[in-house]
C-alpha cells in the first residue's frame, strides 16, 4: 500500500485578495505537486482555507469601518472563487471561523495545558488608554530596531523580515488611533519553545532532502536560540480561551491557524460521510505531511508547528516544508498588505488561466526571489505555448482532418521508437516533480512538445502522403498518440488545456494516468472532435500597440506609398534553372515575365532543388538594376519569406499568368 500524502498550502488571511505572488509562493507549487501525484494514483489530499483571525483582520475591519465578520466573508468567498478559476484544486478550502476549527484548536490548547506543558507569565505589554485596549501585534506600528524601517508592524518588519514583538518597536503608535501606548502588565500563556530546540535541531538535521533555503533559515533560528512564545492575546476577535478566569483573551492566531489544517481535514471527511477518516491522514505514522508555504512562514511551519505537534504527541510531523522565496512584479515586491500587486481575480479576466499557471510556473521563486513582468504572459503564450505546444497539436489535428477524413489513421508500424522516447522524456518530468523542482518539471514537460514538433518536421508527412499514404497515416497516428501523452503530461500545469486536448481526441478523463504516457491509447478510426486553437496569439493592447508602432516608425525609416510604387513587382514563371558553378547558395534562373524572358540569380540553392522550381509562378522585382553575382548577370530579384532559417518562395495564390502586376 502506498503512503498517504497530506498536502497543505498556507491559509491566506481573509483580509485581502489573493495575488500572483501568493500563487507563485505556495499555491501553484502545491497544486502542481498534488495534480501530478493524483495522476500517479497516490492517496493524496490537498487542504487549505482562510485564516480569519488575528489582528490583520481586525485592522482591515477598522480601516473599512466594517465588522471582522464582514471582512472575512467578503475575502473568503472572493479568494475561494479566484483559486477555483485558476484551477487550484484543493480538496477543501475551509475557514478558521468554522465551529469545528474553534473546537479543534481549543482541544489542542487544552491537551497541552492539561499535560502541564504551558505556563503563564505576567508581562509588560503596550496598552492604549485612548483605545482602551492592549495593542497586540499589528495594532502597533513603529520603527524597526533592526533596520530602522519606520512602518514596521508589531509582529514583523516587512522591510528586513525580522520577527518582532510590539515592545521592541521604537516610537510605537496605535494603528487604531495613532495614540502613543503605555506599558502595562498582562498575563499570557506561553509555549516552551526553548525546550524543543534540541529535538527540532536533530529532527531537521535528518531532513536531507529539505531545500537549502529552508534549512539555512531554521539553522539561523537555532543559532540565535529559540525563545518561549506567548500563545494568547488580549483581543476580542479570535478563538476564546477555554478556561475560566481568562475572559477577554484569545488564542494567538499563529498558534491556532496551523491547527486549521487539521480542522479542515476533519471537515472534509465529515462531508464525505467518514467522520473518523481524518485520523488516517494525521495520525498514521507513515503519512507524508507536506506544507507548501512562502518564505515568511517558515518559522511557523518548520519550527513552531512541528514543536506543537510533537508536544501533543498524537500527530505526524511534516516530512517536508518546500518553501518558496518571493516573486517580484515589474521590479517591486508583490505584497498584499501594501495593496500593490496583481490580483488573481483580475488576472483570470485578462489571461487564460493555464497561461497564468505556465508563466508563473516557469518563474517560480524556488531558490531565490524571481521577477515577473506583465509582458511575460504574452511572451510565454506566443513564443512557447502557441509556437510549440499549440502548434504541434494543431498541425496534427488539421492534417488528420484534411488528409484522413477527420479520423485517426491506422496505427501501422512507422517509427515504433517515438512513443518510447516520449515515455523516457516523461520520466525526466517525474523526477523533477518528485523532487519539488517545479520549474524544471515544466520545462521538461515542454521538451516533450519540442520533441513532438521535431518528429513532425523530420518525418515530413506532407511529402510522404504523396508516395505512401499508409506510412503517412502511421506517422500521423504517432503524432495523435503524442497529443494524448501531452494531454496527460501537461495536466498538472495546464489542466484546462489538457481537457481541451482530450476533447479533440474524444478521450475520457479516466485516461489521465501518468502510466498512460507513451501508450497508444487513441484508437484507430476515432473521429476527432472540433479543433480549437489552444493558445490564440496575445496581441499588444491598443494603447501599447500604438506606442510600439510609434517607436517602430522612428526606428524603421518608414517609406511612403509613392516610394513603394517605384518598385515594380510582377509575377513570373520559371522556365529553366541550374546551380551557379562553385556556389553553394546561388541558382541561375530563367524567367518569363509576360513577353520578356530574363535571367536572375537567387540565393535559394540550399532550400530548393533546380528541378523543383521549373514551372513555378513566383513574384519578382522587375525593375532592379543589373548586377553580377559570382560572375553571373542578374536582372531582377525573386521574393521569398524567411523564418528560423527556412526559406519559402512567395507565390500567388491560385492560378495567375506571368507578367501580372503585384501591388
Ligand atoms: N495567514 C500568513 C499569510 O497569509 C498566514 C498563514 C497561515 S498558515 C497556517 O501569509
Ligand atoms: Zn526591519
Amino acid at each position: 500500500m502506498k503512503n498517504k500524502i497530506l498536502v497543505t498550502a498556507a491559509l491566506p488571511y481573509a483580509n485581502g485578495y489573493i495575488h500572483l505572488g501568493h500563487i507563485a509562493g505556495a499555491y501553484l507549487p502545491a497544486d502542481l505537486f498534488v495534480r501530478y501525484k493524483r495522476l500517479r494514483d497516490e492517496d493524496i489530499i490537498f487542504i487549505c482555507g482562510s485564516d480569519e483571525h488575528g489582528t490583520a483582520i481586525e485592522i482591515s475591519a477598522l480601516k473599512e469601518k466594517l465588522t471582522p465578520k464582514d471582512i472575512i466573508d467578503r475575502y473568503h468567498n472572493a479568494n475561494k472563487a479566484a483559486f477555483e478559476e485558476l484551477g487550484i484544486s484543493f480538496d477543501i478550502f475551509s475557514r478558521t471561523s468554522n465551529e469545528i476549527h474553534h473546537k479543534t484548536a481549543q482541544d489542542f490548547f487544552m491537551n497541552l495545558y492539561e499535560k502541564g506543558l504551558l505556563y503563564t507569565k505576567s508581562e509588560k505589554q503596550l496598552y492604549s488608554e485612548k483605545d482602551k485596549k492592549f495593542l497586540a501585534d499589528r495594532f502597533v506600528e513603529g520603527t524597526c530596531p533592526i533596520c530602522g524601517f519606520e512602518e514596521a508592524r508589531g509582529d514583523q518588519c516587512e522591510s528586513c523580515g525580522s520577527n518582532l514583538s510590539p515592545l521592541e518597536l521604537k516610537n510605537p503608535k496605535s494603528k487604531i488611533s495613532g495614540d502613543t501606548p503605555i506599558v502595562k502588565e498582562s498575563t499570557h500563556f506561553y509555549f516552551p519553545l526553548e525546550k524543543s530546540q534540541k529535538f527540532l535541531e536533530e529532527w531537521i538535521q535528518g531532513k536531507t532532502d529539505w531545500k537549502s533555503n529552508v534549512k539555512n533559515y531554521c539553522e539561523g533560528w537555532f543559532k540565535t536560540g529559540l525563545k518561549d512564545r506567548a500563545i494568547t492575546r488580549d483581543l476580542d476577535w479570535g478563538i476564546k480561551l477555554p478556561l475560566e478566569g481568562y475572559e477577554g483573551k484569545v488564542i494567538y492566531v499563529w498558534f491556532e491557524a496551523p491547527i486549521g489544517y487539521i480542522s479542515a481535514t476533519k471537515e472534509l471527511f465529515i462531508g464525505k460521510g467518514e467522520p473518523e477518516k481524518w485520523k488516517d491522514y494525521w495520525q498514521e505514522k507513515d503519512t507524508r505531511l507536506i506544507h507548501f508555504i512562502g518564505k515568511d512562514n517558515i518559522i511557523f511551519h518548520a519550527i513552531v508547528f512541528p514543536a506543537m505537534l510533537e508536544a501533543h504527541g498524537e500527530y505526524v510531523l511534516p516530512e517536508n516544508v518546500p518553501a518558496n522565496e518571493f516573486l517580484n512584479f515589474e521590479g517591486g515586491k508583490l505584497s498584499k498588505s501594501k495593496g500593490h500587486g496583481v490580483l488573481v481575480k483580475d488576472a483570470v479576466r485578462e489571461f487564460n488561466p493555464d497561461v497564468i499557471r505556465y508563466t508563473l510556473g516557469s518563474n517560480l521563486p524556488e531558490n531565490k526571489d524571481s521577477e515577473l513582468n506583465n509582458d511575460d504572459f504574452k511572451i510565454k503564450n506566443n513564443n512557447e505555448l502557441a509556437a510549440i505546444l499549440g502548434n504541434f497539436v494543431n498541425r496534427t489535428i488539421v492534417f488528420a482532418k484534411n488528409k484522413f477524413d477527420n479520423l485517426v489513421p491506422e496505427r501501422g508500424d512507422a517509427d515504433a521508437g517515438v512513443l518510447e522516447e516520449v515515455e523516457r522524456l516523461a520520466g525526466v518530468v517525474s523526477e523533477n516533480y518528485d523532487e519539488y523542482r517545479f520549474r524544471d518539471a515544466i520545462s521538461s514537460t515542454m521538451d516533450i512538445a519540442r520533441f513532438a514538433n521535431k518528429y513532425f518536421n523530420d518525418s515530413e508527412p506532407w511529402k510522404i502522403i504523396k508516395s505512401d499514404k499508409e506510412k503517412c497515416g502511421s506517422i500521423i497516428n504517432n503524432c495523435i498518440q503524442i497529443c494524448g501523452s501531452l494531454a496527460i503530461a501537461i495536466a498538472p500545469v495546464m489542466p484546462f488545456t489538457s481537457q481541451k486536448i482530450l476533447n479533440v481526441l474524444k478521450q475520457e478523463s479516466s485516461i489521465l494516468k501518468w502510466e498512460n504516457i507513451g501508450k497508444a491509447f487513441v484508437k484507430d478510426k476515432t473521429e476527432l472532435g472540433d479543433n480549437e486553437i489552444l493558445f490564440p496569439q496575445i496581441e499588444d493592447k491598443p494603447e501599447e500597440k500604438a506606442e510600439a508602432e510609434e517607436v517602430k516608425e522612428a526606428e524603421d525609416n518608414l517609406i511612403d506609398i509613392d516610394y513603394f510604387k517605384k518598385i515594380e513587382l510582377r509575377t513570373a514563371v520559371i522556365l529553366e534553372c541550374e546551380p551557379v558553378p562553385k556556389s553553394k547558395k546561388l541558382l541561375k534562373i530563367i524567367i518569363k515575365v509576360g513577353e520578356k524572358k530574363k535571367q536572375i540569380v537567387a540565393g535559394i540553392a540550399e532550400h530548393y532543388k533546380p528541378e523543383e522550381l521549373i514551372g513555378k509562378t513566383i513574384v519578382v522585382v522587375n525593375n532592379l538594376k543589373k548586377s553580377k553575382l559570382m560572375g553571373v548577370e542578374s536582372h531582377g530579384m525573386l521574393l521569398a519569406a524567411k523564418k528560423d532559417g527556412k526559406l519559402k518562395l512567395v507565390t500567388p495564390e491560385g492560378e495567375i499568368e506571368d507578367g501580372g502586376d503585384v501591388s
